[in-house]
């Protein structure tokens, strides 16, 4: 299966996304991640349960992802019946490439999504190239899932830690909530110099519940631009 989207950065997404859905074997239990390039991943995957017979089983990391896997036929499973899964494939907001760490959750599923990286033996993820950076947080700002009760004394907190803290909202002004009825607290830091120190103290944040910092977490990047597929380990 080859790229065929008419726009050049949703084909480099489709490329990336193809090549990683090739390491799915018959029999693993796989982990579906969420937003534009995951997207592809579902769709290719959905592609050859269909067309190739492939045998595999399935724990998304949204209601949205949930939705397109069912869509497109690919079985699903919970953590009940498979709490382990052999690979999980995931978009990212940043990628560092000296490292892999990586920002994600602007798709406002990091803690699903965080939940099932950590449940499989690979984690492996699918970006265009625009995604690499030198430090985290140049581009994006840093999503932090909160608790509804005392959000706004988290956000003071992440503010004492350098953030301007933003709850999330919808178009209607309300505010986004998370599959699991959370608040994202949008923190822009700057260049994060130190993401392992940031990461321990937002864990120590009272009413954090997660963040979108996933360090030390892929296993592998897969993305593509003009400069072609590009594989990081
Ligand atoms: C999800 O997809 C999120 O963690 C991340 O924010 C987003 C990336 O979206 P896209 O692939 O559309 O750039 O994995």
């Amino acid at each position: 299966m080859t790229a065929t989207h008419p726009d050049p950065v949703a084909a480099f997404k489709e490329q990336a996304a193809i090549a990683a859905a090739a390491l799915v074997q018959d029999g693993m239990a796989v982990g579906l991640g969420t937003g534009s390039t995951a997207r592809f991943v579902v769709a290719e995957l959905g592609r050859r349960v269909r067309e190739e017979g492939l045998r595999i089983k399935a724990i998304p990391t949204s209601s949205v992802t949930e939705k397109q896997a069912r869509e497109v036929g690919i079985p699903l499973t919970t953590f009940a019946e498979t709490p382990a899964l052999d690979i999980a494939i995931d978009g990212a907001d940043e990628i560092e490439p000296r490292t892999l760490n990586l920002i994600k959750g602007l798709g406002g599923a990091l803690l699903w999504e965080k939940i099932v990286a950590s449940a499989a033996s690979r984690f492996v993820i699918v970006a265009d190239a625009s995604k690499y950076v030198d430090h985290l947080g140049a581009h994006c700002p840093l999503p932090v899932e909160v608790i509804p009760f005392g959000w706004e004394n988290a956000a003071h907190k992440l503010a004492a830690l350098g953030a301007q803290a933003t709850p999330r909202r919808q178009r209607d002004g309300s505010f986004f909530l998370t599959d699991e009825k959370n608040l994202i607290l949008d923190c822009v830091f700057g260049p994060i110099i130190n993401p392992d120190a940031l990461s321990t103290a937002l864990a120590e944040t009272v009413g954090v519940v997660e963040h979108g910092l996933f360090l030390h977490m892929a296993t592998q990047t897969i993305t593509a631009g003009p400069e072609g597929l590009r594989v990081l380990e």
